[in-house]
């Protein structure tokens, strides 16, 4: 059976996972697309052989020949379609961050639980990048001894969309590395720290935190959403006995006129185009069998990331470190 994917959402993300359901995952195809701009809907239902457009959200998640939803709509709607696709019964992945409200997360995550099955799937597709699968194996299988620290960078060449203010730093961008760190550390944050250096660039600027997790670990993480130069995302796992860093895909080096070169790719798309081909073949065998993917984020994880960028925020605000306070985790997400 062919599962029907309704693509909520016509923008930067919507067009790139209509394109890689359409061209990349086998076993589903793009139903409809659903866009407040029905021309731009119309236009990625034409180059992916979507059957129908839709422009009323909750209507396309309800109708009888969607059998699972992508979420790629701006970060605001994302709880609330979340919980449209829950109460359809209805599989979704929904991208990042599940909401930038821990207390609207735990309403969808109080909507699932009483659901009774999980049906959510959160679109931090980092962990299925190759390069952090193998740090992650590199800390399971003992090599580097005890994890101490994790430095991260994030750069964008510049802010990804209209209306992206200063705070979202912490609470759109940030949220990759809240999530992959304590993935891989397999732990959950205690306090964070937020500095933001003086620029004269103005628009919005780079923000340091410092996080610190259960087992008294330092995360640190870099954002800077207007760097210029390429996108570059760095990572370093540091343990007692070794440490273990990213490396960017790079696909050929340019040698000439007494220089030797390589590109950084122009945003996320590119740079993790292996990671989202993963995570949405992930999410349609998630879809076919109902089992949860073993890698993949969920409620829980949208929840933990919201609260981390919660008290970041504060923390720039204040100067202060602000403690990272969650809920106990509910059995159903463990
Ligand atoms: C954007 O929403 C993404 O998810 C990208 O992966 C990230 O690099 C960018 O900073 C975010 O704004």
């Amino acid at each position: 059976m062919t599962i029907r994917v309704a693509i909520i959402g016509a923008g930067l993300m919507g067009a790139d996972h209509a394109r890689i359901v359409s061209e990349e995952v086998s076993g589903a195809k793009v139903q409809v697309v659903c866009d407040r701009d029905r021309g731009r809907a119309r236009r990625i239902a034409e180059s992916t052989g979507a059957a129908d457009v839709g422009s009323d959200a909750k209507e396309v998640v309800a109708r009888t020949d969607v059998d699972a939803v992508i979420i790629a709509s701006p970060d605001g709607t994302h709880a609330a379609l979340s919980l449209a696709c829950v109460r359809a019964g209805k599989h979704v992945l929904c991208e990042k961050p599940l909401s930038q409200s821990s207390d609207e997360c735990l309403q969808v995550m109080e909507a699932e639980r009483a659901s009774g099955s999980k049906l959510i799937q959160l679109g931090f597709m980092r962990r299925y990048d190759q390069s952090y699968v193998e740090m992650k194996q590199a800390l399971t299988d003992g090599m580097l001894g005890q994890a101490i620290m994790m430095h991260n960078f994030h750069r964008n060449v510049e802010t990804p969309a209209a209306g992206f203010v200063a705070e979202m730093a912490i609470t759109n961008s940030a949220p990759h590395e809240f999530d992959v760190a304590r993935f891989i550390l397999d732990t959950e944050y205690t306090g964070v720290s937020a500095f933001a250096p003086r620029t004269k660039n103005g628009g919005v600027g780079p923000v340091f935190l410092v996080l610190e997790t259960r087992e008294g670990q330092l995360v640190n993480v870099e954002i800077n959403n207007n760097a210029s130069y390429g996108y570059d995302v760095r990572a370093e796992l540091v343990g007692e006995n070794g440490a273990i860093s990213l490396v960017d895909p790079v696909h050929s080096r340019l040698d000439i006129s007494l220089t030797s070169r390589t590109s950084y790719a122009s945003d996320w798309r590119p740079r993790y185009g292996e990671a989202y081909r993963r995570q949405n073949r992930d999410f349609i065998a998630f879809v076919e069998s109902g089992r949860f993917p073993e890698i993949a984020s969920d409620c829980w994880d949208g929840y933990a990331t919201a609260v981390t960028a919660e008290a970041g925020v504060a923390a720039l605000q204040s100067g202060h470190k602000v403690p990272v306070n969650m809920i106990a985790k509910p059995e159903f997400y463990t």
